[in-house]
């Protein structure tokens, strides 16, 4: 009855500021106990302005404040995992998740930026977490990779992109959002690297990647071949795996918020199929997920980004008794 006092009405707030998947918030990397820790890393100033617009610093908030199935916290800190209709199981259930906060980034210095984002990235990882880093544009692959790299000593990488990113240098720049991969292969503890999903590619990007050693598919190969036949083809079995996934590796209609939005790229499902193939070639050190921009703000882009971090953390945990038992 409306207006009786002794209804309860449940809870009556929540905390101002969401943590990703409404996980317990670490302040103090020195104390981070989690399976899984993520870090926003709310930087734009690797976009190439002003011929594309800038809004990716937003990633993190955007997919803070969505509400997807995986959102509780149980008692103990831990999740309390995701419902799937489609196979009627439950994941994610118990597994330790930490939102790690956001890295102090320092407006108009980049190498101080970056240098920042690597010592928190390195840190996450030496206290045993898999790093889960949402950006951002894509420059923050190149400090969040060496990172997880530095961490663990070595890593392979999969970059999953409508772009190669792989310039030298783009306008004089070597830091910005088309280069980090080559930033990254430049590393003595990066190894192998497939770049999958190519379909707007410049020819000297696409002439180095073959020189260099750099593996590749085009979003055709993937929609002739399929996902789990490139992933066996191109992704090498590794003990640590880096993946790097710019969002715009789907079709521009899926996420028409992304930085720079490719028309002709992936659907969903397959580059869910993507991601659960890499998941099974090796232990997911890390990975990060980019390119989530507020120019064109849009939940739909950034529901898409919060669903395929699930995703992705669901086929990964289903993936890990394979490869323990494969080893
Ligand atoms: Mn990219």
């Amino acid at each position: 009855m409306a207006g009786d006092a002794e209804q309860p009405v449940g809870p009556l707030t929540r905390a101002a500021t969401r943590t990703f998947f409404g996980a317990p918030a670490v302040d103090d990397l020195d104390q981070l106990k989690a399976r899984v820790g993520f870090i926003g890393v709310p930087t734009d100033q690797g976009v190439i302005i002003p011929f594309i617009r800038s809004g990716a610093f937003a990633g993190p908030r955007l997919v803070r404040e969505t509400r997807t199935r995986l959102r509780e916290t149980r008692p103990d800190g831990t999740s309390a995992g995701w419902f799937d209709i489609e196979t009627e199981r439950h994941y994610l259930e118990g597994v330790r998740l930490a939102d790690c906060g956001d890295v102090l980034i320092a407006g108009g210095d980049v190498q101080l930026s970056q240098a920042r984002t690597t010592a928190a990235v390195r840190k996450i990882a030496q206290r045993g977490a898999m790093v889960v880093a949402v950006g951002g544009d894509h420059s923050i692959s190149f400090p969040v990779g060496r990172g997880v790299a530095e961490a663990h000593g070595m890593v392979d990488v999969v970059h999953l992109d409508a772009h190669p990113d792989f310039a030298d240098s783009i306008y004089g720049s070597k830091f910005q959002h088309g280069s980090q991969l080559r930033r990254l292969h430049e590393l003595p503890t990066i190894g192998h690297i497939a770049a999958l999903g190519l379909r707007s590619v410049d020819r000297d990007q696409y002439e180095d990647m073959k020189r260099l050693g750099v593996s590749f598919a085009s979003t055709r190969a993937l929609l002739e071949e399929g996902p789990k036949a490139v992933v066996d083809r191109l992704v090498r079995p590794a003990d640590n795996l880096y993946v790097s996934i710019d969002i715009d590796v789907l079709d521009s209609g899926l996420v028409p918020a992304t930085t720079l939005p490719e028309p002709g790229g992936i659907s969903y499902r397959q580059l869910r199929e993507l991601l659960a193939a890499i998941a099974t070639k090796g232990q997911i050190a890390g990975f990060d997920i980019v390119e989530t921009s507020a120019a064109q703000a849009d939940l739909a882009t950034a529901m898409t980004t919060a669903w395929l971090i699930i995703h992705f953390l669901t086929a990964i945990f289903e993936a890990e008794p394979l490869l323990r038992h494969n080893a």
